[in-house]
């Protein structure tokens, strides 16, 4: 194990496995110590690169994301400590791919249940190598206002109340993360405060001892006296024994080994951790705490007296002129993030989005207010929702019916028609679903499906006004302006749209009122005067027949229909419709596994 300082106010880690909390609560204790650089070089995350935006202070930083170890240790060089949040089962093949990494020095392993057998391997090539492996199952560690493993040392309000933000003389081993929060404020309480803190973890093996910490704690100059907290099970606290026999420790040792209440029990007793467990004798608390005051560290009679013990050493050191007086300094305040402080009722922010038709935030969605089950539960059909979403109302019964009538009628017109060509041609092209769906709908406009509301503004107005058959068409006639749902290709006086008959039989049968369908009816009387083909053609019998539905389910307010005519509702109708149709001729085209459309040269006129 190295010897001496393991971190540093420049000190960099490359974070694997990445968590955001983590590394977030690293770099706000960057922050609040003053560092200048932030701890966190590079975060690994197996399989994807790319950045990671996070707060350094109030300014936003990318953090760049690497897919592999050895990638992320060629990026950044410097950066020396390697911070595993990897599960019980890839944390040992990344550590030992890390401890290979030439320039990582050290590894902290967060993950609990590792196997022994690993830990070993990890263990054996770290020592032969001159690494550190701190854990695993450790909250990691920490050197007050340098640098900070993880989680360590909980909130940003403990590591303030501790002092952590700033180096004291005390440095601190113990084998539990928990307690180590705990012991990081009972020094900071009774002396200057932390200057290194490490929790080994509780396993059985772990990457590195408490003596090894304390060895290496008494070469660090500006530490003057040491905590221990062991626990009972296992025998490291014996290597301590030995190294304090040997004189091997030069600094005040206060040490604690916590399980005494084992012996209250009448059969072996588990702990919170692996190696937490009364074993023999020599493994109980009493023996492993009169071996340490034996050997000549100072130990308490109790846990609750090793707060007075700390606080006892410490002083002596003042007064014996060892401890130098601690500069005291106001850590900056940490900008709280944005979801907290409105959680809290601190702040207030504008939203960026209003949406009144749907909500998904509690147990089920609601649409325009009505609970997904009940949808189910009551039998809605689409007719329902598209009135829920749309019209933000439950319609009554005949007009969703009326709603899903047009849906099912205008689903598709054969192969021929401009939506279901171009759909055609794009799946031949090899595109997939959404594009040759979408190269379809664009085709939707004034020419095609896309006239219902224009009919519908236009017939309402000519209607409103009283206008006769005459003056409406010749008045657009005047402006230039084709009357929008008349006239169509293929359908004639003589061949009529079947859509359009069927639609007018269910209006005449279940609206309250057809009028203003009638007088469309009777602008289609005048225009067959001109053409055979300027019937009411399918947009022209849905737009006048939508008016009628709005003016007579009573459903609905003079100014909520003009502003439904006036928005455009009508035509997603024909575009919900078609796009059944057109989803349908893709799938067909890929069945039938049609290579790529090109256009006969004969079917095209070359011409200057
Ligand atoms: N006049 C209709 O050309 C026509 C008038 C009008 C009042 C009008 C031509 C055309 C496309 C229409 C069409 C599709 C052939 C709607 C849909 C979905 C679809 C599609 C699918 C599916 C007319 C002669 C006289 C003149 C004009 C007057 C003309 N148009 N008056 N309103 N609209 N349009 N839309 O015969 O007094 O003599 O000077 O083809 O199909 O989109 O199946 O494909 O489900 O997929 O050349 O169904 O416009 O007429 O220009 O000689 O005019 O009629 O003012 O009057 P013509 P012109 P006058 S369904």
């Amino acid at each position: 194990m190295a010897t001496g300082q393991l971190f540093s106010r420049t000190t960099q880690a490359l974070f694997y496995n990445y968590k955001q909390l983590p590394v977030q609560r690293m770099l706000d204790f960057d922050f609040l110590c003053g560092r200048e650089t932030p701890s966190v070089a590079g975060i690994i995350n197996p399989g994807s690169e790319g950045f990671q935006k996070l707060f350094f202070g109030q300014e936003e930083i990318a953090i760049p994301v690497h897919a592999a170890i050895e990638a992320a240790c060629a990026a950044h060089p410097t950066a020396d400590v390697f911070i595993n949040f990897a599960s019980f089962r890839s944390a040992a093949a990344s550590s030992m791919a890390a401890l290979k990494q030439p320039t990582i020095k050290v590894v902290a392993i967060i993950a609990e249940g590792v196997p022994e057998s690993d830990t070993k391997q990890l263990i054996a090539y770290a020592r032969a190598n001159n690494k550190v492996v701190i854990g695993p199952a450790t909250v990691g560690g920490i050197q007050a206002g340098a640098f900070k493993i993880g989680d360590t040392a909980g909130t940003i309000d403990n590591i303030i109340q501790c002092k952590l933000y700033r180096p004291g003389s005390v440095g601190f081993v113990s084998k539990s993360g928990g307690m180590s929060n705990e012991m990081y404020n009972t020094v900071a309480r009774v002396t200057d405060g932390i200057y290194e803190g490490i929790a080994i973890g509780g396993d059985v093996f772990p990457g590195s001892t408490l003596s090894d910490h304390i060895l290496r704690f008494n070469n660090i100059p500006q530490i003057k006296m040491m905590v221990v907290l062991g626990e009972l099970g296992g025998r490291d606290e014996y290597s301590l024994v030995e190294a304090l026999k040997q004189g091997k420790v030069n600094k005040p040792v206060v040490a604690w080994v916590s399980g005494t209440c084992a012996r209250l029990f009448k059969s072996e007793v588990q702990f919170g951790h692996a190696g937490a467990k009364s074993g023999g004798e020599m493994e109980s608390a009493q023996a492993k705490n009169q071996a340490l005051m034996d050997a000549g560290a100072i130990v308490p009679t109790s846990f609750e007296a090793l707060e007075s013990a700390i606080k006892e050493t410490f002083e002596k050191l003042v007064e014996e002129g060892k401890v130098s007086s601690i500069k005291e300094v106001t850590p900056p305040q940490i900008p709280e993030d944005l979801n907290s402080a409105i959680k809290s009722g601190k702040v207030r922010a504008p939203t960026h989005i209003i949406s009144t038709i749907s909500d998904d935030r509690g147990d089920e969605p609601c649409y325009a207010g009505v609970p997904m089950s009940s949808i189910i539960e009551q039998g809605y059909g689409v007719g329902d929702v598209i009135s829920l979403l749309w019209f933000k109302r439950s319609l009554p019964r005949y007009c969703t019916k009326f709603i899903e009538i047009c849906i099912m009628l205008c689903a598709d017109h054969g192969p021929c028609v401009s939506g279901a060509h171009n759909t055609i041609v794009t799946a031949r092209a090899g595109k997939d679903l959404v594009s040759s769906l979408v190269s379809g709908l664009l085709t939707i406009g004034p020419r095609f499906g896309g006239a219902i509301d224009d009919a519908a503004r236009y017939f309402k107005d000519a209607c409103d006004r009283n206008l006769t058959p005459y003056e409406f068409v010749e008045g657009m006639k005047k402006k230039g302006i084709r009357v929008p749902g008349i006239g169509h290709r293929i359908k004639s006086r003589d061949n009529r749209d079947k859509r359009v008959e069927l639609l007018q039989k269910f209006a005449r049968s279940n609206f309250p009122s057809v009028k203003y369908m009638e007088y469309a009816v009777t602008v289609e009387t005048y225009t067959l005067s001109k053409a055979n083909n300027l019937v009411l053609n399918v947009d022209g019998a849905i737009g006048s027949l939508f008016l009628d539905l709005l003016a007579g389910s009573g459903m609905f307010t003079k100014q909520e229909i003009d502003e439904i005519v006036q928005i455009g509702y009508l035509n997603g109708l024909f575009v919900l419709a078609r796009s059944i149709g057109l989803i349908g001729h893709t799938f067909d085209q890929k069945r039938l596994k049609q290579p790529l459309y090109r256009h006969p040269w004969e079917d095209v006129l070359y011409t200057k």
